[in-house]
């Protein structure tokens, strides 16, 4: 079964999605995303240019050794820029695999460890009210778990609050839009909406927060400290995790637990995160951290350590990492949660996909392969559409982790 074509397709039904399909001799396509918000282009051209050539005529059932000859081959290895690419090829040669043999992905995987893949939602709002409105929808569709996020009195903008409440898009501009930030006037306001939100939903609905990278780890400590009440599943990426021993000393102050990883591009990069346990669930994704083959093995190290998954979902990973995702997060034996922002009606025309929610579950589609596919000629009605993240700074001006 040899590889006779690998095209990269770059479209943009509201956001920017990088998607690779391959095709095999025999009639076969997989499908891998290769979506890198607001460095699409590098990836695009990572594989065009440098990628794909090696492809053709390749075996497209040796997995493992494509991984390893992409990754070792390229002599450089890691980053988020290569890591992307060989995730596209890897979860497209998982699509095939699936193919081949006539099983959902999952099945080659070890088969089902649970019925449904609990999600979390985003519920998000400038006002407490707001908030409270936005977690009682979530709610009232059934989520079992919803992140809540508050905008912040002083600042004009807070990460995370956005007007189309379904979707979150922060890739806004083609030149970075600028926010302003203030640490004191987030730690000050954050405790008391989630004291509002669990006094109003009761214990059992799962509430999380994303601190998206902007505190130090003595404040993050005392976030955590001040959050306990309140019973989080999880206060996500507290602190950068460049340094991963700065989080011992936020398990030093707290026992909320702690998710971090939606950057990460593999394993080194929480290799001392998990087996210190410094943190409670591991974040990395289908698309950044090197595809099914590398997420497989990074969440079996996870597992020994009692540390669970908790895979990034936000829409700007397509819809075909999220069936990929899917296929793992069903399979794995430490499956924790799994974020899921919805994509538009235009997004999901684009990639059309047999999975599904029900009752706060998303379930894998259960057809060969993964499940996903790209409509090329309606990708090709939408021509990219240069998007890049915003950068914040504080209040006097220096510049602080977005
Ligand atoms: O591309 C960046 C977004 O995916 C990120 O800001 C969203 O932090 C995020 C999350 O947890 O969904
Ligand atoms: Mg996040």
């Amino acid at each position: 079964m040899k590889i006779v074509d690998a095209r990269v397709i770059v479209t943009c039904p509201g956001r920017n999605f990088v998607t690779l399909k391959l095709v095999t001799d025999d009639g076969l396509t997989g499908v891998g995303d290769a979506t890198l918000n607001g460095r699409e282009l590098a990836v695009a051209s990572y594989l065009r240019d440098h990628v794909v050539p090696t492809l053709i005529g390749r075996d497209a059932s040796r997995i493992e050794d494509t991984w390893n000859y992409l990754y070792k081959g390229a002599y450089w290895r890691r980053g988020p820029v290569t890591m992307t690419a060989i995730a596209a090829v890897d979860t497209a040669l998982w699509d095939i695999k699936g193919k081949a043999a006539g099983m959902p992905v999952y099945q080659l995987l070890g088969g089902r460890s649970r019925e449904g893949v609990t999600v979390y939602g985003h519920a998000n709002a400038e006002t407490v009210e707001g908030v409270l409105a936005e977690v009682a929808r979530y709610v009232d569709l059934g989520y079992k778990a919803v992140r809540v996020q508050a905008g912040v009195p002083g600042l004009a903008t807070t990460y995370g609050v956005s007007g189309d409440k379904m979707f979150y898009e922060p890739a806004d501009a083609a030149v970075p839009t600028e926010a302003v930030w203030s640490t004191e006037r987030y730690l000050a306001h954050t405790p008391g909406v989630f004291a509002q939100v669990r006094d109003e939903f009761g214990p059992n609905l799962k509430l999380l927060h994303d601190v998206h990278h902007r505190l130090t780890p003595i404040e993050a400590g005392r976030l955590g400290k001040s959050l306990e009440p309140h019973a989080l599943t999880w206060m996500e990426d507290p602190t950068p995790a460049e340094l991963q021993d700065s989080l011992r000393l936020i398990r030093q102050h707290t026992t909320t637990p702690i998710a971090i990883g939606e950057i990460f591009s593999g394993i080194w990069d929480c290799q001392q995160l998990i087996t210190e346990q410094l943190i409670d669930y591991i974040r990395a994704t289908v698309v950044h951290a090197g595809g099914i083959t590398h997420l497989r093995r990074i969440f079996d190290l996870a597992a020994l350590y009692q540390v669970r998954s908790g895979s990034h979902g936000a829409t700007d990973l397509s819809p075909v990492c999220m069936s990929a995702a899917l296929h793992l997060d069903v399979a794995i034996p430490n499956f924790g949660l799994q974020e899921y922002m919805r994509h538009t009606a235009e997004t999901d025309a684009v990639f059309p996909h047999g999975y599904h929610f029900a009752d706060g579950y998303l379930h894998p589609a259960e057809e060969p392969g993964l499940g996903v596919d790209i409509d090329e000629d309606l990708a090709a009605q939408y021509p990219y559409r240069p998007a890049a993240l915003p950068v914040n700074r504080l209040e006097d001006g220096t510049l602080h982790s977005w």
